[in-house]
This record gives structure tokens, C-alpha cells and sequence, in this order.
């Protein structure tokens, strides 16, 4: 099973650890943003990362294919089968890539993306604005959070991958939770990043960055 995409991708953590967590072998083929690459544009008509390509099969979209890997491989289920805890895994995925995602991109495009990647300067005042718009976000997920650790059913699900791995790209940025603000919160996202499936993406991605933000010898 092939995932196109780059591992620093919101998106692309979310199904890499949906994989893992499910013990499933994945190849990462690394794309990146707008890749003309054609296997890769087989798979992601509109060139959006990820793309998941299981023998003839090929999908494109974190969640449709979250759901399609949830259905080839059952156990652990990761969307319950209950309608009110599916909805809300449904819900906080959808959350996490539609409302929290965007002001985090800022942060993450303006200070990472272009002045690292791309050598280029980010624009402080778009990762200022992000960090401004996620606060009235945040004050929602910290109170949303329910006191045992998950946010869907007492157990670990898509919802706390797709939410935690937004957390990963603010970190990256050098953005990091408020604890006295958002003291639930905090100590949430710690717990679900401790998670075997995601603590392994995010150490090669810390490996990956500190690399590429060392001085360099000459
Ligand atoms: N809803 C999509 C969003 C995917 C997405 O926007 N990925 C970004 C990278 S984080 C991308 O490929 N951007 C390139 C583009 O929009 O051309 C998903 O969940 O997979």
C-alpha cells in the first residue's frame, strides 16, 4: 500500500497513523505540495496530499481514506459503530480539518513552510492573525474535552488522531499549548501524541527538522 504525500502534512499524519495504529505496512512516497508526479496525480485528481493507492485502488482525501482503511482492517476500529459516537468522530474530524486547520496552516505555512522549505520570508502578520483566530477554537476544545482522556467514547479514535496532528504542525512552528489557558487541553494532546502510532511520526519529523534547521558547517 502506497501513501503519497510529505510526512510534515496534517493530512498525511493522520492516515500514516491510522495505518500504524491498525499494524498496516505503508510505503510513503514522497510528494510535494502541488507534485505534478504522475502516479500521484492518478491518485489526487485536484493534486491534494494524501493519496492512497492499495493495488488498483487509489483514493485521494485524509478522511475518505481513514474510513477506507477502517473498513479493510476492523480491529482496533478506529469510527465506532455507535450513530451518536460515529457522528461526533465524524464531527471532530471534520473539525480538525476544516476549522482548526486553516488559522494553524497560517502559523505553520509562515513559519516553517516558506522560510524553511521554500527559503522564501513568511509573512508574520498571516501567522499573527492564525494564532489570533485560534484562540476562540481553542477556548471551544479545551471545554468540548471530556474528562477521560478521548474525545469520542471513552476510547482512542480517528477524532484524537485528526485533531492531535494539527497540535504536530503548531509545534513544529514553535506555537505551543497554553497551559494555563487551556490546562484540559494540554494535558490531552500530550497523552494522544504519547500514543505509540503518532509519537513514532512525530519523532522521524522532529529528527527531520531539527536537520533541517541546524546551522550548517562549513
Ligand atoms: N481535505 C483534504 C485536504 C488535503 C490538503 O489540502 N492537503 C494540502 C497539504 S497539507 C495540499 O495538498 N495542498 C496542495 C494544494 O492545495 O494544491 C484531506 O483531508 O486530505
Amino acid at each position: 500500500m502506497i501513501i503519497y504525500g510529505a510526512g510534515l502534512s496534517p493530512f498525511v499524519r493522520k492516515v500514516l497513523a491510522v495505518a500504524a495504529e491498525k499494524g498496516l505496512s505503508v510505503e510513503l512516497k514522497n510528494v510535494g505540495l502541488g507534485d505534478p508526479d504522475p502516479e500521484f496525480r492518478a491518485a489526487s485528481p485536484f493534486g491534494k496530499m494524501p493519496a492512497l493507492r492499495d493495488g488498483d485502488f487509489t483514493l485521494a482525501d485524509s478522511s475518505a481514506t481513514a474510513h477506507y482503511l477502517d473498513a479493510k482492517v476492523p480491529e482496533p476500529a478506529l469510527i465506532p459503530a455507535d450513530p451518536q459516537q460515529r457522528g461526533r468522530v465524524v464531527w471532530f474530524d471534520e473539525f480538525a480539518d476544516t476549522i482548526f486547520q486553516p488559522p494553524a496552516a497560517k502559523i505553520f505555512f509562515n513559519r516553517v513552510v516558506a522560510p524553511i522549505l521554500q527559503k522564501r520570508p513568511g509573512d508574520e502578520a498571516a501567522a499573527e492573525s492564525g494564532a489570533r483566530e485560534l484562540e476562540p477554537i481553542l477556548d471551544w476544545l479545551n471545554a468540548a474535552i471530556p474528562g477521560d482522556g478521548h474525545l469520542v467514547g471513552g476510547r482512542f479514535t480517528l477524532a484524537d488522531i485528526s485533531v492531535a496532528s494539527v497540535f504536530v504542525n503548531l509545534a513544529h512552528a514553535g506555537w505551543h499549548i497554553d497551559a494555563d489557558r487551556w490546562p484540559r487541553l494540554a494535558a490531552y494532546v500530550a497523552d494522544i501524541l504519547a500514543r505509540p502510532c503518532l509519537a513514532g511520526l512525530v519523532a522521524r519529523e522532529n529528527g527531520f527538522m531539527a536537520r533541517l534547521t541546524a546551522p550548517r558547517t562549513a
